[in-house]
């Protein structure tokens, strides 16, 4: 049975289902042994809520990562969600070398962006920063906007498979290996991810629900972990990762108080199911 050792670094939002409170479920359920590394402290995510705390963690981080060395700890994966500041993208570059054990993949989320904005906490000095750790790891998973701002392309609601090749071709270009590109839409009623790897691409094309979710980057991404570290192939995982997704969302849609976030709970059977077939 595959028992791997996985650490996840992002942020602790308190209330509002994503980032860790999701990651550490999901891979948890996965079957993975996971390690978190909270990059800051929030009382809520910042997509929708106001007046929330942030406590930024990078003082933390490199008295934790040297303990870890100590201990002789190492890890099977890291894989790199929301970050707490510009500094601490340094720290997590060192970690990849220094906490990695053998056979190991580097998963980053650049997550710093979406619908054309950076999230309220970044700056470009961020993103340039985001570059360079984003186009160190084995596996990127950003989002159309993600992948613009680390490209420099121009961000576009509506696109062609033109726009996507060329998008692509620039993340390559700066040196990413594995590429999956979430919410790629060609028409209105579908959204759907594209697998770019060894030079080529794939994709897969599912439902879209018209009202924006929360969260859904963050479930996406620790499923697509979860399953890829499972020893599934890249497609794979990015297939089970959008059929889990689309159910998290499908479980939230008609309850509108539930704005923040996605009820990715209840769906996980669903996921441990799709991992075993
Ligand atoms: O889901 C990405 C995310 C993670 N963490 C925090 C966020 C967001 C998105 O806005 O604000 C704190």
């Amino acid at each position: 049975m595959i028992y791997h050792k996985i650490l996840t670094v992002q942020d602790i939002s308190c209330f509002g289902q994503c980032s860790l409170t999701v990651a550490l479920p999901i891979l948890s359920a996965a079957g993975h042994e996971t390690a978190i590394l909270p990059s800051a402290v929030l009382s809520t995510h910042t997509a929708g809520f106001t007046g929330y705390t942030f406590r930024d963690l990078t003082e933390d981080i490199p008295g934790i990562v040297a303990h870890w060395q100590k201990e002789h700890i190492r890890f099977d994966a890291i894989y790199t969600g929301y970050l707490g500041s510009t500094e601490q993208i340094e720290d997590v570059k060192q970690m990849l070398h220094v906490l990695a054990g053998k056979n190991f993949v580097s998963f980053v989320d650049p997550a710093m962006a979406d619908n054309g904005k950076l999230y309220p906490a970044f700056d470009q000095t961020f993103v340039e920063q985001m570059k360079t750790l984003a186009f160190s790891a084995d596996i990127i998973l950003p989002n159309i906007t993600e992948a613009c701002m680390l490209t420099g392309m121009e961000y576009r609601e509506h696109y062609d498979e033109v726009y996507i090749d060329e998008l692509l071709s620039r993340l390559t270009a700066a040196g990413a290996k594995t590429v999956i590109l979430t919410g790629v839409s060609y028409r209105p009623e579908a959204t759907g991810v594209v697998v770019f790897e060894n030079g080529k691409k794939a994709y897969y094309e599912h439902r879209k629900i018209a009202k924006g979710s929360h969260g859904t980057g963050d479930v996406y991404a620790s499923a697509f972990v979860g399953a890829y570290m499972r020893g599934k192939s890249a497609y794979e995982s990015a297939v089970i990762a959008a059929d889990y997704t689309v159910r998290c969302i499908e479980n939230t849609i008609d309850d509108p108080d539930h704005w923040y976030g996605v009820k990715f709970e209840t769906a996980l059977p669903y996921f441990m199911q799709r991992l075993e077939n």
